[in-house]
């Protein structure tokens, strides 16, 4: 054989054991269902502020009766900047302001009734609070979306035909002026008694029908094509089930849009075997009431309890919507603003320094080297580690540069191709004995994201035995933390 036939040969050889090494194959297919791109950009907000206020504020109540006079609207101070400085500093990435509330008062100047800031002193009947706070935020930098109740208490004609005419004419005053919108809520509450014009009355309509839902949602989408609908009969996300913040233990994204409007059975939890991805929200108020009230002043969430949220929250695969009561003044009280950036402190701290990063990383099956168990690690949320056909139970083993102390894990999957894992574990190596860690959170769904709280370990060698999922795996990402001790251990929440 001539020498360059050799080579030849021996290159072809090399080539195809390089092949045969690390060979690439085609990403898993799909499991049933998927979000939309739309609802994989909603997931990465993982927390947002909320704003209640209105006439509400200025008379002590959650739920105005609709009589209340628009003359009593009346901050001194107002400063929507103010507002999304705070929002910018707790880390949030947008706020949805309640442009009407139950009681019909509406906090911008609509041509459809003469229940709104135009009939009140603030600013001489010319203040317009959707633009200021829209203007505010486009200046800042953060989300804008809002949330008009479909149940108005002030309306005379609420309960006829005549009032969604109205509810569509303020939806598209809404959609139409103040910008792009990332999130539109639709509120549950509907009917029961009010003051409707001088009836004072009770009505009840069927939601499902009444408020034109479906011409509603193609109304707004055509116009905020990104916008996630919250409520309704056709919703891109799901009210989480509760008020209080957490979501499940096991937390799907996937439910049933009959389910999450007004039978709220597992919501908390999702359901694997439902047909539609609706990704869970949870909403809550740092005070009790999501009005504000001053006989609460001193009954602010604890640090303790809203970062156990955080992890119940954004830690089980929901997004979280923080509530904050703006003060009569106009301006969130500096105790709140104050609480909210040290809980935003307090998770960043917690979650600081990824162990993980230089870690070496080894998986027991690998569907080819473009779906490498390194993925992982490589801070690209777009590469993953999947495994091959069939394979549902495999793991990932983490050798750390450097042993280290660790309590936290947080695990992703590449949710646009599904939701899949079912059950997990996760073990440190200790004495060359492979041992579990006493996870608070539970290792079963993973979703979006999972974070796992456990008691600190420390470690050289870590490893996520994947026991169970819907098809191939599929993991973005692994992180890990240690966390200080927060000054109290916090939980009430019992499920
Ligand atoms: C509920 C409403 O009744 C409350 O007043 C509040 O707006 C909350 C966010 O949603 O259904």
């Amino acid at each position: 054989m001539k020498l360059n036939h050799y080579l030849l040969l021996s290159g072809a050889c090399l080539f195809s054991w390089m092949l045969a090494s690390c060979q690439e194959a085609a990403a898993p297919a799909p499991v049933w269902p998927m979000p939309t791109p739309e609802q994989v950009e909603w997931h990465k907000l993982e927390t947002y502020a909320f704003v209640h206020f209105g006439l509400n504020t200025f008379n002590d109540l959650e739920w105005g009766y609709g009589d209340t006079p628009a003359s009593t609207f009346n901050p001194t101070d107002l400063d929507c900047e103010q507002w999304v400085r705070t929002f910018k500093e707790a880390g949030l990435k947008g706020v949805i302001l309640t442009a009407k509330h139950h009681d019909g008062f509406c906090l911008w100047p609509t041509a459809t009734t003469e229940y709104s800031v135009k009939n009140s002193p603030w600013k001489d009947g010319k203040g317009d609070l959707v633009r200021d706070l829209s203007d505010a935020c486009r200046k800042y930098g953060l989300k804008f979306g809002l949330y008009l109740s479909p149940w108005d208490r002030n309306s005379a004609n609420y309960g006829e035909p005549g009032y969604v005419d109205k509810f569509h004419a303020q939806m598209e005053e809404l959609i139409s002026n103040y910008g792009p919108l990332f999130e539109y809520w639709f509120d549950g509450a509907n009917g029961g008694d009010g003051y409707y014009g001088g009836a004072c009355e009770k009505r009840s309509i069927d939601a499902k029908t009444y408020y034109k839902y479906e011409e509603a949602r193609e109304k707004i989408k055509a116009k905020h094509p990104r916008a996630m609908i919250f409520g309704g009969t056709v919703p891109d996300i799901r009210w989480i089930g509760n008020e209080e913040g957490w979501a499940g233990a096991t937390q799907w994204s996937i439910f049933d849009t009959e389910l999450a409007m007004g039978n709220y059975r597992n919501s908390a939890y999702g359901d694997e075997n439902e047909k539609k991805w609706l990704g869970g929200e949870c909403d809550v108020s740092i005070r009790p009431g999501w009005f504000y009230h001053e006989r609460e002043d001193h009954l602010l969430k604890s640090l303790p309890h809203l970062v156990d949220l955080y992890y119940r929250s954004v830690g089980h695969n929901a997004n979280f919507l923080l509530n904050f009561p703006v003060a009569l003044n106009g301006k969130i009280a500096p105790s709140d603003s104050a609480r909210a950036v040290e809980w935003y402190q307090t998770i960043r701290n917690d979650l600081k320094t990824n162990l993980l990063k230089d870690a070496s990383v080894e998986a027991d099956n690998t569907r080819g080297c473009n779906f490498a168990a390194d993925k992982v690690t490589d801070d690209d949320w777009d590469t993953y580690w999947a495994t091959d056909e069939g394979v549902t139970k495999a793991t990932l083993t983490f050798t750390l540069a450097e042993a280290s102390d660790i309590n936290r894990l947080m695990i992703q999957e590449y949710i646009p191709l599904g939701q899949r894992v079912r059950l997990f574990n996760i073990e440190y190596q200790e004495g060359g004995e492979w041992k579990p860690v006493q996870p608070v959170d539970s290792t079963t769904t993973v979703g979006y994201k999972r974070i796992v709280r456990f008691r600190t370990v420390h470690v050289k060698k870590l490893r996520v035995n994947f026991l169970d999922a819907r098809g191939p795996l599929c993991i973005n990402n692994v992180e890990a933390f240690h966390a200080p001790a927060l000054l109290t251990e916090y939980s009430v929440i019992t499920e």
